[in-house]
This record gives C-alpha cells, structure tokens and sequence, in this order.
C-alpha cells in the first residue's frame, strides 16, 4: 500500500465514510474478510434499554478493544459504527439496530445495538427475534425506567436468557444502592436478581469490578487481574454465597453437589447458572462504565461464557410445508432455514440482514425464498460491523449475516431448501398508536408518493400506510410522532417526495336507530328519451358491525327484476356517501317493497336514481345517527401517576374496563373514541414525564353522543 493510498483509508476511517464498496471489495483493507466460527462459538446477544443507557458505547468500545477499529468513537461525535443513519447523527442516538460482529477471544459476538427510544421498539423486536439472550443495560444515576421495564418483559416473553448490565458506573452522582433498590423494586417478577459482580468504587470513583465466579478483580480500561481488595472480603463472602445458592438451583445434581460440599466450582457456578437462566430462575447484575472501559472487558467475557450459544436452549420450532410447527436442531446438519429480519435501502441497493437457523448458508448459491415460493440467488455474503460488510464463505448455523441485492425477498422470509421447505414465524410488532394524514404537495409527489411509502415500509415494519375509504385521507401510522416525523423526512430526503401532514379525519360513519319508508320517483319526461322509475323502500336497523343488506318485498312485478338490481345499485351509492354528513354507512338493511314501471321511459338509471333518494329519505327519518371509531386502550404509567391518568381518561369519554397495579407500574385498560386519542401521546409522555406508555387496537364503531353530533356535521360540510 502506498501511503497515500493508507492516508485515505484513515481519513474515511475516521469520517466513516466509506462506501459499501470500499470495504469488500478492496482485498487487504481492515479485516475485509472474517474468520467462520462454529455455532459453538457464536453469541448472539440483542443489548436493549432505555434510551441513553449506553448501547452504541458499550459496542464502540468492544470494537474498539478488540482492535477493530483504531480510535474509538462517541455518540455525541456522532462517529460510532453502529449509529450512523443519518437521523441517528442528527439525534444522537440510536433510531435502528446497528449490527456489530465483535472478534473476541476464541469467539464471536454478535451484538444488536438497538435503539432505547419507544418509537422504535419494532427494531427491538426484531433483534429479540433472533438473538439468543437479552442484555438490559441500566444507567448508573436514573435507574430503572420505563423503558427498561418494557424491554426486560420483551426479552422474558420471548423466553431470553437475561443478563443486567449497571451502566455508565463514572457517571457523577451514580449510587449502587440506589440502582439496586431501583431493580429491585421495578424488575420484581417470580426471577431472582442476582449479583454476579461487585463494583469497586461508584461514580468517578469506579476502578474495577469484582468477578463474583472466579473471586478476583479486574482493574481499569485494560481490566488488568487483581486481588480483591480486603475490603470488600466481607461483602464478597456473602454475595458470592447467595450466587451459589442460585447456581445450583440450576440443576438438580448440582443442588446435591452443593448439599455435599457446601460450594461449587467455577464451571459449576456458570453451568448451574446457564440452566437458571434457561429456566427463567435468574437474571444475573453487572456492572461498567463503556465510556471509560472500566468492567467492559469482563461484561465480555461474562457474555461470552454465560449466555448461550445458537441451538443451546431448543424448543425452536419453525413451519414445515405443511403448516406444522416442527422440532428442529439448530446445527449445520439441519435443513436450512435463514431467517431476513431486516431491510435496508441505500445508494448500493438493498442489504437484507439474515439470522441462519439452522443449516449453512452459503456464498455465491441459491435457495428457496419459501414465502416467494421462488429460488433466488445469494450472492457474496458479509458479517456486518455498522453499515460496512466484511466478506465471508458461508454462516454456519446460528451465525448473523448479510446479503446484497436479494431479489423480491423481504424482511419475514425465510430461505431454505427448495426440497425441505421451513418457514420461521415472523416477527411479532405492536399496532400503530400514532397517525397522520399526508398530502403530496405537488402532482409529481402523488406520482412518486405510493412507490416511496412503500420502499419505507419494507425497512420498517411498524410503519403503516392505507388510504381510508371514509375520509378520502391517506394514512401514515407508527409508533410516535418522532416515528412518523422521521418517516416524513425520509420521504423527502431519499426519495424527493415532499407531502404535508394534517392530523387524520376520524372516519366516521352513519346510521339509524329506527326504521322509516320513504319513496322517491324519478321523472324526466319533457322531450327526448323519458326516464321513470318509482321506489317505495323501507330502512331498517341491524347490528352495527354489519355494513348493508338489501332485500325485496316486490310481489306481481310491480318492479321488474333488472330494475330491482339497479335500486340496489342506487341504494349502494347512497351507502358509500350518506346522507348525514357524507359519511360511510353502516348497519342498515334496505327492503323495496314496492314501485312502478314506465312501458317506455323506464330505465335502469332512472331506477338507481329512484333508489338512491328514496334510501335517503328514509334514512334521514329513521333516527340516524354517526358510529365513531373506538379503540382498546393499555396505558402503562408509574402508580403514583394513576390518579392522574384515571380523571384523564374521564375526560376523553373513556370506558375503564380494569386497573391493576403491578410491582409499581399501574395498568389501566379503557375503551376510547380514536378522536379522544389522536393527541394522546404527547400528553401522556407529558403527565408522567415521559414515564408513560400505551398501546392501542381497533375494537369497535359506537354511537356518537347526540350533543357532539351537530358539530361533527357541520365541519363535514364545511369540508365538503
Ligand atoms: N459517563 C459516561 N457516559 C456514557 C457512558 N456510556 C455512554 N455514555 C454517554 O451516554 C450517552 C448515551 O450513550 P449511548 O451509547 O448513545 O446510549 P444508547 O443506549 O445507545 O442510547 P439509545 O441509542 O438512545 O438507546 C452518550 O452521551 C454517551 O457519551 C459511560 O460509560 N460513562
Ligand atoms: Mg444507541
């Protein structure tokens, strides 16, 4: 290399700037090629928090540490590996799952960095998917939040062996008590928290941690071997007794090895542990400080020793072709089964990010997309560090991987052998909680706006677009306004669509409470063709959830059959656009029971017209009413904010269905108009300082109390 050519490498090290290319295609350049490790040696581990806890920190030290990149990082810089979106430069923090492949000691761990900030719990999602453990970092001076009571019940959903991390340890005013208490207090579930280490200092004054296993300590940034210090003997003695106590609850023979001899062996401890965990018995507490390195090297090794390899836990059980859920060993010797759980769109094209199940995959070959049901050919394979890919054969079962350019293949498929077909259950996201309506500004954004929306969608899972029949509006919805400002942005700076956002119409629709006939006959008679057609017509009540049903009642052909057809075609039109306040209707039968014909002038438009008014007429006479959309509501708040929340919800004409209060979370459960909730989220987060959170799903239509009606109806017209 010359040095010229070197200088260039640093600089756009140093920026990180380099294209895709730059690394895999330039043999020689970092480790542009990455060993193959056996599923053995392979962790994959997805770190979840609160926002701010130190994620992307903690990874940029590991890579750094472990040689992979020469000076390290800072958030606040923006120049980490792992966050490098542009949104995530613009808000220094993660907004999506920054993947790092990270060289340590005779292993590989694959690390999820995912975003702590609520809007983006689908990325969370989809790392929980398909890693093999959880690791819920805890801020040395805030504690346990929200967030973190979120991801820690994700990650025992999904059945993850859970490891803490008690983070930022330098920061000025952190106390280990304090954030004992705090994990004690709100992680309270049937799972004992156990110390697997013990901090030596707090704050600026945290110099190493002690390894409660092995009894000794790891000292500083290069987490050089001490003693311990004396005086910490006691507290040692006694912490390390309760580990080994919940070590051997692991297993039975170790409980009986325990009995016997009154301790347990190193390997002992971390097997007895592996089991707990498995068991969802413990969840072992560790301590650093990523900024300084303090205690990161030992939380490595801790990862590397302590959480499973891929295939170690089983009961995984992917579909067969039949639609079977079927036992299956994660191992090289297994059908294939690679799972995409993440799309990315840039300049070089499309990167899909894929978790090998079972079986390898292989460089340069084809499979069997089986949600496609098509081959589609697998080009160079890369293990990921941030947005660059380092070339390697094939990932062997359990290992994380991405591939350029896969064809139509999309986040939720699996690929496989075409003659043993699997299909991994897709990852599970929230309903959206927040909308807006958008509008393209000029006529060249509606060309591009459904090709643009789309392409986002296939990055982002919890981002919804649909065109709502009622309101004419098109709809954005996801998981927060930062969510969807963002998504708005995007539109903009990828794809140059530019649209403006309004708070979304709420999708009303009409009805009736009673039952009316009305008749409408439509005559046009005065020179040229006549039309004639008269309807005599009944409208009546029937569940709500049942849009229209229409029925005759004509006897001796009053109305011939054609022109029967075509008063229910009047009658449909009617429906689409009712006559209240143009609204959708719904819940109304419509029966003909009588009518004329014309000899000459009866015609099939004169009958729709006929049936479309008389629909009308006798709707407007029936009791109609407007059905509003209301939503099942879950808010999650701290319990001292409950009364706040209850008379909240009082306000927004709410149905409270059940309050409960776990630990010191309150769960309050409520059925709501959508029209009371299109703010909800922001003054939520703003009563329980951003404490709160709540999800919500489509229940049901109801009526419109009487005393909002007028209003609603004025502002349809004014609109129309
Ligand atoms: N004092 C101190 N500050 C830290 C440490 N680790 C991270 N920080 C700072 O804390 C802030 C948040 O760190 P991040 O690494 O972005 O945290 P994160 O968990 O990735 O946050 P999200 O991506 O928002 O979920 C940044 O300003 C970091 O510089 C640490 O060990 N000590
Ligand atoms: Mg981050």
């Amino acid at each position: 290399m010359t040095d010229g050519f070197r200088k260039l490498i640093a600089e756009a090290e140093n920026k990180r700037l380099q294209p895709l290319w730059f690394v895999t295609h330039q043999e020689g350049i970092r480790n542009s090629c990455m060993k193959v490790y056996p599923t053995s040696n392979i962790r994959n581990i997805a770190l979840v928090s609160h926002t701010g806890a130190g994620k992307t920190t903690f990874v940029e030290r590991m890579l750094y540490a472990t040689g992979a990149i020469t000076r390290m990082g800072s958030v606040n810089s923006g120049n980490t590996v792992t966050d490098f979106e542009p949104e995530e430069l613009d808000r220094q923090s993660s907004v999506s799952t920054g993947i790092a492949a990270i060289e340590f000691r005779d292993g590989k761990l694959n690390l999820f960095d995912t975003p702590g900030y609520m809007d983006f719990i689908g990325e969370v999602n989809a790392a929980l998917h398909v890693a093999d453990s959880a690791v819920v970092f805890i801020e040395g001076v805030s504690g346990v939040e929200v967030g973190t009571e979120i991801v820690y019940q994700e990650a025992k959903r999904n059945n993850m062996p859970t490891l803490l991390v008690v983070s930022k340890m330098d920061r000025d005013n952190t106390r280990v008590t304090r954030v004992l208490n705090s994990i004690s207090e709100h992680l309270l579930d049937e799972r004992r928290l156990i110390r697997l280490q013990i901090p030596i200092g707090e704050g600026p004054t945290f110099k190493g941690v002690i390894d409660l296993v092995n009894e000794v300590a790891f000292m500083g940034e290069s987490g050089e071997r001490a003693e311990i210090p004396e005086r910490f003997a006691e507290e040692v003695e006694e912490a390390r007794m309760e580990l080994i106590e919940a070590a051997a609850e692991g297993s039975d023979d170790l409980m009986e090895k325990y009995f016997e001899e009154d301790t347990l062996s190193a390997d002992d401890i971390i097997r007895g542990l592996q089991g707990a965990m498995e068991q969802n018995l413990v969840v072992p507490i560790t301590f650093c400080a990523a900024e300084s390195g303090v205690g990161t090297d030992l939380l490595a090794r801790t990862m590397q020793r302590l959480l499973p390899a891929p295939g170690t836990r089983g009961g995984f059980k992917p579909y067969d072709h039949t639609g079977e859920r079927v036992e299956y060993a994660i191992s090289n010797d297994t059908p294939l089964a690679a799972f995409v759980f993440k799309t990315r769109e840039d300049k070089y094209g499309k990167t899909s990010y894929v978790r090998v199940f079972g079986g390898v995959l292989e460089s340069d070959s084809r499979v069997w997309d089986v949600n496609l049901e098509q081959e589609v050919r697998v080009g160079q394979l890369g293990v990921v560090i941030g947005k660059d890919l380092h070339n390697v054969p094939k990932l062997n079962a359990g290992d994380i991987g991405a591939v350029v350019k896969l064809g139509d293949t999309a986040t939720n498929h699996t690929l496989t052998d075409r003659n043993h077909p699997l299909k991994v259950i897709a990852i599970r996201q929230p309903s959206p909680i927040f909308s807006y309506a958008i509008h393209p500004v000029t006529q060249a954004d509606v060309g591009k706006l459904s090709e643009a929306l789309s392409r986002l969608m296939e990055e982002d899972s919890t981002l919804t677009m649909r065109h709502d029949m009622a309101t004419h509006e098109t709809i954005l919805a996801g998981m927060g306004d930062v969510h969807l400002s963002m998504a708005v942005k995007k539109l903009q700076s990828k794809f140059g669509v530019n649209v403006e956002t309004t708070t979304p119409k709420i999708p009303y629709r009409e009805t009736i409470m009673g039952e009316s006939s009305a008749e409408h006959t439509h005559k046009k008679q005065s020179g040229g063709a006549g039309q004639y057609g008269r309807v005599m017509l009944r409208v009546e009540s029937i569940d709500d959830d049942d849009a229209f049903e229409f029925g005759s009642e004509v006897y001796g052909g009053a109305i011939s059959g054609p022109f029967i057809v075509a008063t229910e075609k009047g009658c449909l039109q009617a429906v689409e656009k009712g006559p209240i306040a143009g609204y959708p209707v719904t819940g109304v039968k419509a029966v003909v029971y009588d009518g004329k014909m014309h000899p000459v002038d009866s015609k099939e438009i004169a009958f729709q017209i006929a049936g479309r008014e008389s629909f009308r007429k006798a709707m407007l006479t029936a009791k109609p009413t407007l059905l509003e959309p209301l939503y099942h509501v879950t808010v999650t708040v701290p319990a001292e904010n409950m009364g706040d929340i209850m008379s909240d919800m009082n306000t927004r004409r709410a149905a409270v269905q059940g309050m409960e209060q776990i630990g010191t979370r309150a769960v309050i459960k409520a059925e709501v108009p959508l029209s009371e909730m299109q703010r909800y989220l922001v003054d939520l987060r703003s009563m329980t300082q951003g404490r709160g959170v709540y999800g919500m799903e489509f229940s049901r239509y109801g009526r419109v109390p009487n005393h909002m009606k007028d209003k609603i109806i004025n502002a349809a017209k004014a609109d129309a």
